[in-house]
Formats: structure tokens, C-alpha cells, sequence
């Protein structure tokens, strides 16, 4: 799409409008995604939310990770949503979890952008006293979040983590779980979705998914959370690119932290040693002749054909060769030319692409700062400035949905989006 500057004005009501987003959705220490469709806290929406407030109010980002640690299971696991208070705007929720901890909260964590965002926290703090006070504070809690990925979901050291569910991957419907989840049985219980009385059902899940997405959240439930059991059973057993790179990342930026303060021991060294076994073992991951890095279904060991975006995230890992990012980068090319708002979270030549349901088609933006992040420091310049272009493109014509339709720029899922706010106050404005 064609290149628009935004004005001084305009930048600075999009900036009162992305921090009034935020104070609207503070439910007084952490940030739903949404009122009505979300009234929870989830994971990595607070992860990118707090880099938001960081922007306008330092003490309360801080607090937004904190209560997201409130909620951290003994065995290390940061939950996906912590139902904090009661809601009955949102399905499934805490009893249908059944994870009854100290905060009630689901069984399974999220892409695990946390420590990223607490490095990009304390480098651009003002209040750097306070900033590296907050993080040796937090620093054993996120050692602990990266032990549990490593030692739970890699139990046999393959260099790859395992997801047990879409909800997980934080890309819920995905076409590059499509074949894995339709392996799940579905529930044999009735249930009302609340999802569909927020959103236009066009742009959310099926049916068909959801009742794969019960099965596996009763699933767990009724095994009682126990690590081992669900490793060796799960009817639904990923490598998701998305998990994988964000994690990498990651712990890469959760060791330079320690480097920074001092707190580094055994415990990240071991971390260390998980990283490098993850930079042997994604070149399974890579398919030579499409080019791309795919998701795999660990059950049948097959790879999800499938571009979607979590493929470009290996730049954003640095997981991806020299020779590979430039493949990559042609392929971002492509992709951000193949329709007028970059970068769809499917590619728009699949034949799976749908522009606005969810995450088979739709632009969203905290992966578009995370893509253009991995190009920009490969140096792939153009690359980068023309998926923040279109992101900006995207904001201005739209505001703060949840996520965006590719091919016309229109706001789609819930309105007055937390993560979508944060980022234009962090990477836009
Ligand atoms: C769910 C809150 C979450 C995001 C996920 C997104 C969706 C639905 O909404 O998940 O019920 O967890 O797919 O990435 O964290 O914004």
C-alpha cells in the first residue's frame, strides 16, 4: 500500500486514543485484551500491553507483570488467561479449566514473549532505579518459566518443545494445525460459545474447532494436569514455529538480562545449553523445496505444508541461516505485495486463506513488529519499513481492532484492543 505519514496532530490523538484504550481496559493492576469478548488476563497480551504502558505510566507496566506472575503454577508454567475475577461474558472459563490454583486459571501457558519484553522494558525505562529493582525481582520467576518449557515440553531433549493446544499457540485456528486437530476427538457435551454474541461468527473459529478445543481442555483436566501423562497421550501434539521462535528469542534475551545484572547461575547456563540443542534441531523444520520453515505434527511427524506467518518469526529467533533469511526475506516480499495491508497471517496464495477469519488470513500487530523487528536487525530494511508502513497504514484507517482484514485494512474481532493500542504507543507513534 501506498506510504502515509502521519501528522503531528494526528499522531497525537492516536496516542491519547491507543493510552485511553488502555486505561479503559486496566481492570486496576492488569489489561484485559477487550471488555465482553475478553475479560480476563491472558498471557502474552500482557506481555505486549505493559511495553504499551511503558510509554505513559512505568510503575503500572511494571504491575501488569507482576499480577501476570501472580498466577505462576509451583511447577513454573505462566497460565494463558487468569481469571482473576468472575465473568460470564467469556467460554470456557474456570470450572471448565478445573484448575483450581490459588488465582483460577487454564491448564496450558502462551507464546512465552515475556522475557523480551521485559529487556525491551528495562532498556528504554526512564526510571532505571526502578526498572532494574523490578527486574532482579522478576528475574527467578521468568528462570523458572523458561525451565518449565524446556524440561516439560521437551522432556526428551529434541532441541523442539511440544504445544498441546491451538489456544496455546495463541494462533487458534491456523491452518497449519488443521490436519493435527482434526486427528482430536470432539466433545460429546453441549455448550453455548460466547465468542460469536461479541464478534460476526465470519471472522472467528468453527464449530468444529471449538468442540477439538473442549475435548482437549477436558482432556487435561480429566488426567489431572500431570505433565508426564499429557506428554505421552495428548491426541494433540505440535513443534509450533510461533511457540518455538518467541521462546528462543526469549531465553536468548532472558540471558542477556543476567549478563546485565549479575543474576545469571546454573540455571541459565542450562537454559543456554536448551537454546543451542533449539539452533541443531530447527533445520527439521525447514522444507528445501517450498523454502519455508513449517510447523510440525509430532504424532505422525509430518510437517504442516502450510505458510503462515509463525514461519517468518525464525528471523525474529534468529533461528534462521544466513542463506535462509534471504530466502525469507524474498518470500516477505511476495507476501506483502500479494495483498494491499502486509503481513496476512496466512499467505494469500494458500488455498486455506480466508482474509478475515481470524488467524487464516487477518494482520495482526504485534506479529508485525515482531516480523519487521527480525528483518530490520538482519538487516532487510525495506522489508521492515514497509510491514511498519502498512502497520501504521493499518492504525490510521482503522484504529485499534483486534486484528485486520489484509485486503481492505478494515478493523475486525473485538473493538478497543489492548495489544494492538500498545504496540502504536511502542513501535508506531
Ligand atoms: C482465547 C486474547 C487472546 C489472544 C490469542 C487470540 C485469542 C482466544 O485472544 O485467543 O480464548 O484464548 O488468538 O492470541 O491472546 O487477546
Amino acid at each position: 500500500s501506498t506510504a502515509v505519514t502521519i501528522d503531528k496532530a494526528t499522531a497525537l490523538s492516536l496516542k491519547e486514543l491507543a493510552k485511553q484504550t488502555l486505561k479503559d481496559n486496566d481492570l486496576g493492576g492488569y489489561t484485559v485484551p477487550t471488555h465482553g469478548l475478553y475479560p480476563f488476563q491472558w498471557n502474552w497480551d500482557s506481555a505486549i500491553t505493559a511495553l504499551g504502558w511503558m510509554k505513559f505510566d512505568e510503575p503500572r507496566a511494571w504491575q501488569e507483570i507482576e499480577i501476570l506472575f501472580s498466577g505462576q503454577w509451583d511447577n513454573g508454567m505462566v497460565p494463558h488467561i487468569l481469571f482473576h475475577k468472575n465473568s460470564e461474558t467469556y467460554f470456557p472459563g474456570p470450572n471448565i479449566w478445573g484448575a483450581n490454583r490459588a488465582i483460577k486459571s487454564t491448564s496450558i501457558s502462551q507464546p512465552p514473549v515475556l522475557a523480551t519484553a521485559i529487556k525491551e522494558m528495562l532498556e528504554t525505562a526512564k526510571d532505571s532505579a526502578l526498572a532494574t529493582e523490578k527486574v532482579t525481582q522478576l528475574f527467578n520467576k521468568l528462570v523458572e518459566y523458561h525451565l518449565w518449557w524446556y524440561n516439560d515440553r521437551d522432556p526428551q531433549n529434541t532441541g523442539l518443545v511440544v504445544t498441546y493446544h491451538p489456544w496455546e499457540s495463541g494462533m487458534d485456528n491456523s491452518p497449519a494445525w488443521d490436519d493435527a486437530l482434526h486427528a482430536v476427538p470432539c466433545v460429546d457435551w453441549e455448550y453455548t460459545r460466547r465468542d460469536t454474541s461479541h464478534v460476526d461468527p465470519s471472522q472467528r473459529p468453527h464449530k468444529s474447532e471449538y468442540d477439538r478445543f473442549l475435548y482437549l481442555v477436558d482432556f487435561f483436566k480429566r488426567h489431572n494436569f500431570d505433565s508426564q501423562y499429557i506428554f505421552d497421550n495428548c491426541p494433540y501434539k505440535m513443534n509450533d514455529l510461533g511457540i518455538i521462535a518467541i521462546l528462543h528469542r526469549a531465553t536468548k534475551d532472558l540471558l542477556i538480562l543476567g549478563d546485565k545484572l549479575g543474576l545469571n547461575d546454573e540455571r541459565t547456563e542450562y537454559l543456554a545449553k536448551r537454546a543451542k540443542m533449539t539452533e541443531q534441531a530447527i533445520g527439521s523444520l525447514w522444507c528445501e523445496s517450498s523454502n519455508y520453515f513449517y510447523c510440525r505434527n509430532v504424532l505422525t511427524n509430518s510437517l504442516a505444508k502450510v505458510k503462515t506467518s509463525a514461519g517468518l518469526l525464525c528471523v525474529y529467533a534468529g533461528l534462521a541461516t544466513k542463506a535462509q533469511t534471504e530466502s525469507l526475506n524474498n518470500t516477505a516480499q511476495q507476501w506483502i505485495e500479494a495483498s494491499q495491508f502486509s503481513i496476512a497471517s496466512t499467505h494469500p496464495s494458500e488455498t486455506c486463506y480466508e482474509p478475515q477469519r481470524y488467524w487464516r488470513g487477518p494482520i495482526w500487530l504485534h506479529i508485525n513488529w515482531m516480523i519487521a523487528l527480525g528483518f530490520a536487525e538482519s538487516g532487510f530494511t525495506n522489508t521492515a519499513n514497509h510491514i511498519q508502513q502498512d502497520t501504521r497504514n493499518l492504525v490510521l484507517t482503522s484504529g485499534y481492532y483486534e486484528y485486520f482484514n489484509p485486503e481492505t485494512g478494515a478493523g475486525c474481532g473485538g473493538k478497543n484492543f489492548s495489544w494492538t493500542a500498545a504496540i502504536a504507543l511502542h513501535w508506531l507513534l
